[in-house]
């Protein structure tokens, strides 16, 4: 008699999608493939993902002031992960919060991270009032917020249409709430970017990958990750109305900015 498979724990899979010389051809997509991969993946490809969603909850506690009100009438924070993939950063604030002191908006274009994401936060944190909602962040009126996260998202998005993002972020925000952007940048130098990208390929060697996935996510990510510098970031935050921004960290090619409105 066949045994029944054990469940897959997603932090205990490997991030090979790029290891054939075929799959160097793929594009990179928010597939199912990618989502089983990714906390892995993400977690060994970005430097300082995990700092940075352990400052969140204690931004949010500077910054969450109860603000909004839930349908049930009770103040509340209400805060947006735009991007969120498997909610990595609203489970982040869910962990440090009590369920009555926020509300969690998480949005994802993938219908595959989207899936993940609702099974994820609510087998962790069922009492937390946090939606899953699967749409497009351009297409999205936000509600009044007190915090705003844009975890590596924006980079995804063409560069047309990263202000009037923003400008909604901005928009939304209530007086004395943040935006928290983090993303992989370029530097203007020709020679800076390149000693931060060889470093950059260095760290994910040492994280574990060969030079074959290396190269395949480069391919792969050509055109759809599409990085500005830290200037350009600061100086769209200034155009779409944010008096006060400041580059809280950086590590390598990637920075996280908070924005105060
Ligand atoms: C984390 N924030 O773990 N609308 C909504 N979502 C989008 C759009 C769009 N237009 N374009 C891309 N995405 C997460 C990590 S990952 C970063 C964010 C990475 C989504 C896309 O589906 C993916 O889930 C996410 O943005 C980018 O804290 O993979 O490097």
């Amino acid at each position: 008699m066949s045994q029944p498979k054990p469940a897959i724990k997603h932090d205990t899979l490997f991030d090979k999608p790029f290891t054939t010389p075929l799959d160097k051809a793929a594009r990179f997509s928010f597939d199912e493939q990618v989502v089983a991969c990714f906390p892995d993946m993400i977690r060994r490809s970005v430097p300082g993902y995990g700092q940075v969603l352990a400052m969140l909850p204690i931004f949010a506690r500077r910054h969450c002031k109860y603000r909004q009100q839930s349908e049930s009438g009770q103040r509340v924070s209400r805060i947006y992960d735009l991007g969120c993939s498997l909610g990595a950063a609203s489970m982040t604030l869910a962990g440090e919060f009590e369920p009555q002191d926020l509300q969690i908006k998480a949005i994802d274009i993938s219908p595959a991270m989207t899936n993940e994401a609702t099974t994820l936060l609510k087998d962790n944190y069922p009492e937390h009032d946090i939606e899953v909602i699967t749409a497009d962040i351009r297409d999205v009126q936000l509600e009044p917020c007190d915090m705003v996260i844009l975890n590596l998202t924006l980079q995804f998005l063409p560069a047309a249409d990263r202000v009037a993002v923003l400008e909604n972020i901005y928009n939304a925000l209530e007086e004395g709430g943040i935006l928290v952007l983090t993303e992989k940048t370029h530097a203007f130098d020709e020679q800076y970017d390149a000693w931060l990208v060889e470093r950059y390929y260095d760290f994910k060697r040492a994280n574990g990958y060969t030079e074959m996935e290396i190269s395949g996510k480069r391919n792969a990510l050509e055109n759809v990750l599409i990085t500005d510098t830290l200037d350009e970031h600061h100086q769209r935050l200034d155009q779409v109305g944010f008096q006060r921004h400041l580059t809280w960290f950086q590590f390598l090619n990637f920075v996280s900015i908070v924005a105060f409105k």
